[in-house]
């Protein structure tokens, strides 16, 4: 799934039917556990609602109605209107929209998974830039890549910055190395909007203002000038804009920094001087920063803050956002297959890029729960003219619009190879049952389709474990010794990076080969919601982090999970409810222009003023009036990467009428 920490599971079978499942204990990341969605997942597998035939509408689009029908039929259909539509419109007609249901380089969103196929027809691509495209883009303008620290390496650290990032809920096996690095004294701080349960356990929490991060940063780098704890030798050596970025940092006091974050100025001081004097100091960062109109210059400035105190040359020091960036697989998708270049289209921009489609293929995603703007998109799924196709394991909100539905194999029924983005080890998922019913995994599907509509060109019909020798062949030196044979036998492999691992401390991979620092004016983008607030008449800011039962839409149909979930639940500080009225359990109105969404209050100084906190991840139709919080999230890009803006939407909450609920 789509999770940093890609975990090693072991699977029991007896009889041919799974029975338990455990986390591998002698995996270095996983260390034995599984976590509060997963320990469900084979409970998961056997769910009652799980779709096992092909499936073709009856009713009309939304309403979920729909009739069993063999495979053939299913591809005769899907054969019969793939070709007419290109012939009518032209390949680009088609949008293979493939999401992170699964990140599994053979059946999921990582790896080639049908796009040889959708090659054939000359369908537009897809561009997956959902989760974490700014602050990559952020990153890359500083360091030249995504990637940074092995965060294992974190256990090495003696101050940890957990900087926009719900550790026990998005990825918690983390948490042990932090608490190796406590073991040996280091301090831990949280920065968040909310005071979640990771800021709970840390040593101290600094509740930032949505969307400030840069100022932060430039606040705490103003203190480490004026302590002289810059690394002179490291910035002579190893970076370039060091004169120009001074000059900004000079430019944020603490108490201009205070102002614009709110956080006291005292705190901002305090934790400025701790970084001056602690080496190693990281950084883990993860998604949630990012997720704003200025989310992808957060990462770039934030970034900045070990190339000043050259952290990257001390073991356990620099910053940790995604570890994909150390992946080298050879992701073979045959573009040579394509007849003419072919547009791209961007996943968070579905409600108005579909305009222009007359095929939807979803697969491994679920945008009427996880999209942006989906009063918009779910205008675009009812057109008559669009024929859609959804591959899935359950009876999603999505699947509700799909003219045909095809049922998909789960993880302990199909082949794959995986990666992490919070760690550098490679698994192999082996299946441990067959699929129940008809279901068929990702690369069969489109392997079988390929046959039905008669295609030759051989690479189509390459087989899993093809693929995966294909995967593992691009000679990168992490991969010495990284063989399919060894996966296969032992599950899991670190790929060849050292240990501990100071992937900059001889340079950086810019052309220049230094670390760029943002330049003179480029540091700091304000979000929307600061932008616009003094005249909206949303006055409210959201933030829509991850659920901690849910991961994404998964597990947002699995009834024990739903239970602990409870109905979604919006956090409002004490004094916004006052002034509005409200009071813990009322079921209220979450609305803006773009929508509404309803959800019981929950009183709580865990959020500031001004800021209000709703999870993502339920399934709309099990809400009460049917929506989830991405009805109030605007088609709105990030500053680079076109990233969406999931945390960065202005709300007002009001009272629900009794019949509002109903
Ligand atoms: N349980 C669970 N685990 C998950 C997921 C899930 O849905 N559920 N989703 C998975 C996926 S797809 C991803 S990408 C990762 C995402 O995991 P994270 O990177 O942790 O992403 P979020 O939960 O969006 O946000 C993390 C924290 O950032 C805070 N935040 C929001 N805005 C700001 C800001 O402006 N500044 C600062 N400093 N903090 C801010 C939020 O309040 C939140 O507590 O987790 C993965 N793991
Ligand atoms: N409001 C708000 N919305 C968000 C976010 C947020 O922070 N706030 N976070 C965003 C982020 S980080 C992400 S990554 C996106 C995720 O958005 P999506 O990529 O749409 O992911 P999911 O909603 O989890 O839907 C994945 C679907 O894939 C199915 N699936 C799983 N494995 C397989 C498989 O092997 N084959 C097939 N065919 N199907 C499979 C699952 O059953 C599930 O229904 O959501 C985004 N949405
Ligand atoms: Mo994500």
């Amino acid at each position: 799934m789509d999770c940093p920490d890609t975990c090693s599971w072991i699977v029991t079978v007896e009889d041919g039917k799974a029975v338990k499942m455990r986390g591998n204990p002698e995996q270095p990341y996983t260390r034995g556990a599984l976590c509060v969605k997963v320990n469900r997942y084979l409970e998961h597998t056997q769910a009652d609602d799980r779709i096992l035939y092909p499936l073709r509408r009856t009713g009309p689009k939304g309403s979920g109605q729909f009739e069993r029908i063999t495979w053939e039929e299913a591809f005769d259909e899907i054969g019969t209107r793939l070709r007419s539509i290109v012939d009518e419109h032209g390949g680009e007609a088609i949008w293979p929209y493939v999401g992170t249901g699964s990140l599994g380089y053979i059946q999921g969103a990582e790896g080639v998974a049908g796009r040889r196929f959708w090659n054939m027809l000359g369908a537009s691509k897809h561009w997956l830039n959902i989760c974490a495209t700014a602050g990559g883009a952020g990153l890359t303008l500083t360091n030249g890549t995504p990637a940074g620290m092995d965060p294992e390496d974190l256990a090495l650290s003696r101050l940890i910055l957990l900087w926009g990032t719900n550790t026990l809920t998005s990825g918690h096996h983390l948490w042990k190395f932090v608490q190796d690095a406590r073991a040996a004294g280091a301090h831990v701080v949280a920065i968040d909007p909310i005071r979640t349960r990771t800021a709970d356990q840390a040593d101290q929490h600094l509740a930032i203002r949505p969307g400030t991060d840069a100022v932060l940063a430039l606040g705490l780098l103003n203190v480490v000038l004026a302590e002289g704890a810059q690394d002179e030798e490291f910035l002579a050596e190893h970076t370039q804009g060091w004169e120009s970025f001074r000059a900004e940092i000079l430019e944020y006091p603490v108490e201009r920094a205070a102002e614009i974050t709110g956080i006291p100025a005292a705190d901002i001081r305090e934790l400025g001087m701790r970084i001056a004097h602690t080496r190693p100091t990281a950084i883990r960062a993860t998604m949630g920063v990012q997720r704003h109109a200025g989310g992808g210059t957060a990462l770039r400035t934030i970034s900045a803050i070990p190339g000043v105190t050259g952290d990257w040359r001390h073991p356990g020091g620099g910053m940790a956002y995604s570890t994909s960036g150390h992946v080298h697989l050879d992701i073979d998708t045959r573009d040579d297959l394509l007849a003419k270049p072919v547009r791209t289209l961007t996943m968070t921009r579905l409600a108005s890029e579909l305009d222009s489609v007359k095929c939807l293929w979803v697969y491994a995603a679920n945008p009427v729960g996880s999209t942006s703007d989906t009063n918009r998109i779910r205008r675009q799924l009812e057109r008559e003219d669009l024929f859609t196709v959804v591959m899935e394991h359950f009876p999603t909100d999505t699947v509700d619009y799909a003219d045909i539905v095809l049922p998909a194999t789960m993880q302990t029924e199909h082949m794959d190879l995986h990666a992490g983005y919070g760690h550098l080890y490679l698994l192999w998922n082996e299946p441990a049952v067959a699929p129940p019913g008809e279901c068929l995994s990702t690369a069969e599907t489109f392997r079988r389709l390929a046959a039905h509509m008669g295609m030759t060109e051989p690479s189509l019909y390459d087989s899993d474990l093809e693929l995966a020798e294909q995967l593992l062949s691009s000679g990168h030196p992490s991969l010495e010794g990284v063989t399919l044979d060894r996966l296969r036998k032992e599950g899991w492999v670190r790929m060849n990076y050292p240990r501990p691992f100071t992937p900059f401390a001889d340079g950086f991979p810019t052309a220049s080969g230094r670390l760029r620092f943002p330049p003179r004016g480029k540091a700091y983008v304000p979000p929307h919601s600061l932008r616009t607030a003094g005249d909206s008449p949303y006055p409210l800011t959201l933030v829509t982090p991850a659920a901690h039962t849910f991961l994404n839409t998964i597990f947002g149909n699995n009834p024990e999970l739903r239970r602990r979930a409870k109905d979604p639940v919006v956090l409002v500080n004490p004094a916004d409810a006052e002034a509005r009225g409200l009071v813990s359990g009322q079921r209220v109105r979450v609305h803006n222009a773009g929508g509404e969404f309803l959800a019981d209050v929950e009183v709580s100084d865990r959020v500031a003023r001004g800021v209000v906190a709703s999870p993502k991840g339920s399934w709309p139709k099990h809400n009460p009036g049917g929506a989830n919080p991405n009805t109030v999230v605007a088609e709105r890009d990030a500053d680079m990467g076109r990233g969406p803006s999931y945390h960065d939407n202005l709300v007002e909450v009001s009272p629900c009428q009794l019949s509002d609920s109903l």
